[in-house]
């Protein structure tokens, strides 16, 4: 061979090699849709013969102001795809992580434990939480606090760290609906979220326990929000003039408490943005007066949403069928009943699934979200649309169908929670304060704090957990708010049912996860209070894991707390094989050791 032959066909090699580089930069991280396009629905990755496998990597990419893109992309390049699954479905993830560190001010890392295990060590137990680690949470679902399967307390994955795999069960008797999974990094959660990592996971069989959805079209809509597009844009001139906006701590405009003004955030549906000042809808096509199951998610890092359609100004009914993945039929065994409502509110992190019926031939509806108080000290949640529903025959149909006939869901293994007695009765609140009390420049510190303990914020090196509960009972939590803004009460592994709201009783048929917990204005002789009861008798919750207001930065803050589920004494001789089968006095529940016990 020449030389001049060599120097060739190493330059040809060369070039091969940096091929998939040229093509990877050539090709946008994270890609989104301009405003006003057509809302385009995730793609599905569907389990097969029983088993979901997903290749998922996390990835950023900086915009042009400054922020950051975030997305998950599995092996094809589909985005934040959406994980469909049935109850007993095994799921296996592998995780890979190449966020890059991006951005302003977002790179310091706290090693907690790290002394303990080495710079990046064993993802299990590294505790390594930095703007560049990354895990997720299956938000809803109640499996194990485990590595691998539902742990976020310890879980942690770095860039350069083999990917990781996930792999758990969805229990039998999950209820179908809508999940959701995102990234769980303390101290680093809600940029993320702000960038848009997060995706519905979808338990089918709605329509088993809720034959009223049998065969409709289905669509799912991930409402996010972002940092605004515009910042320094003037209010739109068709918004009646209001107060000049008031920045609060976090930057962001706070509430004028006139429903209109400038957001704290942007909004953007299936990642199409709805930027302030205009808020240019996105288009949702639907043939005319079909009827359409909607999931819609609100996996904003803090807006609240409060969703309505209207046809002109008028409100439409929508039929509400199940709420945070939990379809509303445990009274409603023919699964016919809809609970009719003409808007939906909605915190962040919470779900609703509901009945659409799209306009008539020619005609467009809107679909907004209205304003919500969030209290003097919350941000600004103004009215603003969405979505135009553009009727037309020539609408494409929805890419998912329910089932037409549908199997009835088994009868549910428990007693309906609203009629177990609870077994103790646990008082907690939210609070804020100034970390320099005669400083009001000073920054805020945000608790969630079991009453009669210190209101500190949330330790993430701390091994002892602020509540000890017991696999098998129930108990009433009563949730307080001591501060003036509102709070998303959210517990992992587990649903409850909301009880009382404001002191009076409300008759919810359906569970939650999330929760609003209305703010306190200075002037009720008490602070506003919630009642749950919390639902720890399935074996899943056993292990130690975190409930904390969902609105991300007050989370990031510390306003969060643990939990040690305990397996029942009786359980665990009868695993051990110490118990006949039957009982017998030495397979009786222990009194409850608790370090909170009044
Ligand atoms: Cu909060």
């Amino acid at each position: 061979m020449h030389k001049s032959d060599s120097i060739t066909v190493v330059l040809f090699v060369v070039f091969l090699l940096c091929q998939p580089l040229i093509a990877q930069s050539a090709k946008t991280v994270c890609p989104r849709p301009a405003a006003g396009s057509i809302v385009e629905e995730p793609d599905d990755l569907r389990s097969r013969d029983g088993v979901l496998v997903a290749e998922l990597t996390a990835n950023n990419a900086a915009n042009a102001d400054g922020s950051i893109r975030y997305c998950f992309t599995d092996g094809e390049g589909r985005e934040s795809p959406n994980l469909r699954v049935s109850p007993g479905d095994l799921v296996v993830i592998h995780l890979k992580n190449e966020l890059k560190d991006i951005g302003s001010g977002t790179a310091s890392a706290a090693h907690h434990h790290s002394e303990r295990n080495g710079a990046t060590g064993d993802p299990c137990s590294s505790g390594i939480m930095s703007s560049v680690s990354t895990n997720l949470h299956f938000h809803g679902l109640t499996i194990p606090p485990v590595c691998h399967q539902d742990e976020v307390l310890k879980t942690s994955i770095q860039p350069g760290d083999a990917a990781f795999e996930y792999r758990f069960r969805i229990p039998d008797d999950e209820p179908p609906g809508l999940y959701w999974y995102h990234p769980h990094i303390h101290g680093f959660s809600k940029v993320p979220m702000l960038g848009g990592a997060s995706g519905a996971l979808i338990v089918e069989g709605l329509e088993r326990a809720k034959r009223v959805t049998a065969g409709l079209p289905e669509r799912v809509l991930i409402i996010r929000d972002q940092d605004l597009v515009n910042k320094n844009a003037a209010p739109a001139k068709s918004e009646p003039v209001v107060p000049k906006f008031l920045i609060d701590r976090d930057g962001d405009a706070a509430n004028n408490g006139t429903g209109f003004g400038k957001p704290a955030k942007d909004l953007s549906i299936n990642y199409v943005p709805v930027p302030y000042p205009d808020y240019p809808p996105a288009v949702i096509q639907m043939k005319p007066g079909e009827r359409q199951l909607w999931r819609v998610l609100n996996a904003s890092a803090i807006t609240y949403l409060n969703l309505a359609i209207l046809f002109g100004h008028t409100p439409q009914q929508l039929d509400l069928v199940g709420m945070d993945g939990v379809p509303m039929s445990h009274d409603d065994p023919e699964g016919e009943a809809v609970d009719p409502q003409t808007h939906l509110g909605l915190p962040p992190g919470a779900r609703a699934e509901f009945i659409v019926t799209g306009p008539p031939e020619g005609e467009t509806g809107l679909f907004v979200t209205r304003t919500v108080d969030t209290g003097p000290g919350g941000e600004n949640d103004p009215n603003r649309a969405l979505a135009t529903l553009v009727a037309s025959d020539e609408a494409p149909e929805p890419r998912s169908k329910l089932q037409s006939v549908p199997a009835p869901l088994p009868p549910a293994k428990e007693a309906w929670l609203g009629t177990v007695a609870p077994v103790r009765v646990r008082r907690l609140y939210f609070s804020e304060k100034l970390a320099v009390p005669n400083d009001p420049t000073s920054a805020v510190e945000f608790y969630l704090t079991v009453d009669g303990e210190e209101a500190k914020m949330f330790d993430m090196t701390s091994d002892i957990p602020n509540i000890v509960a017991q696999q098998g009972t129930v108990e009433d939590w009563i949730i307080e708010n001591r501060s003036n803004e509102l709070h998303a009460f959210h517990i992992h592994q587990l649903h409850f049912l909301l009880l009382d709201y404001m002191g009076k009783p409300v008759k919810e048929n359906f569970l939650r996860d999330t929760v609003n917990v209305p703010y306190f204005n200075g002037r009720a002789l008490s602070y506003p209070s919630i009642r749950l009861r919390m639902d720890f008798r399935d074996p899943n919750t056993v292990g130690t894991f975190v409930y904390h207001c969902h609105l991300l930065e007050h989370e990031d803050k510390g306003m969060m707390g643990s939990i040690r589920v305990e397996e029942s004494p009786g359980r665990a001789e009868q695993a051990a094989g110490l118990c006949k089968v039957g009982g017998g006095s030495g397979c009786t529940i222990a009194p409850m050791r608790d370090k909170n016990s009044q």
